[in-house]
């Protein structure tokens, strides 16, 4: 094999599913490119995008759909301006929001006072749809970041996604 191929097993997964995802990102040319293994590592790390029980728009009901993302790095990233998407196009935008590292935070779809470790999109509706849907994080220079789908998009890496909901 080639010596890209050596250097491609430098990149972190998260790096080359990141780049797989975009399609347009090139990898290094040559060893004398430096592969920038320390990017911020935020990634999205569960989503329950079917609320338990009847979804009847309250403010209750929509707070327990939510998404969460994860710092998988030791360090604080600034997630000010960065973007949170559904396949509609609705977006959420961060604000002045800083993810400490390894830390967690829940992004609520309904109404709320944000926390260190909770956030709240202020909706009235909600924006993950059940049965299929895509969140998409991009950062403040709208760079892609990660994303995660479910339902008929699903890209069929094992178990399936179910926002822990119950079937009756
Ligand atoms: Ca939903
Ligand atoms: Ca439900």
């Amino acid at each position: 094999m080639s010596s890209s191929t050596v250097t491609a097993r430098r990149l972190s997964a998260a790096a080359l599913a990141a780049a797989a995802i975009v399609g347009a990102v090139a990898l290094p040319a040559s060893a004398a490119d430096h592969a920038r293994p320390d990017r911020t590592k935020v990634e999205i790390s569960a989503v329950q995008y079917d609320s338990p029980g009847r979804d009847d728009r309250s403010r209750r009901s929509l707070n327990k759909e939510w998404v969460e993302l994860t710092n998988t790095s030791r360090r604080t990233v600034n997630l000010d301006g960065w973007t949170l998407k559904n396949e509609d196009g609705d977006t959420y935008t961060f604000d002045h929001y800083r993810l400490e590292g390894r830390a967690t935070v829940r992004i609520h779809t309904g109404r709320g006072h944000d926390t260190d470790s909770d956030l709240y999109m202020d909706r009235h509706n909600e924006v993950w749809d059940n049965y299929s849907d895509t969140a998409t994080l991009r950062n403040d220079h709208d760079r892609f970041v990660d994303d995660e789908s479910w339902g008929r998009h699903h890209r069929g890496h094992g178990g399936r996604h179910h926002g822990g909901g119950h079937h009756h």
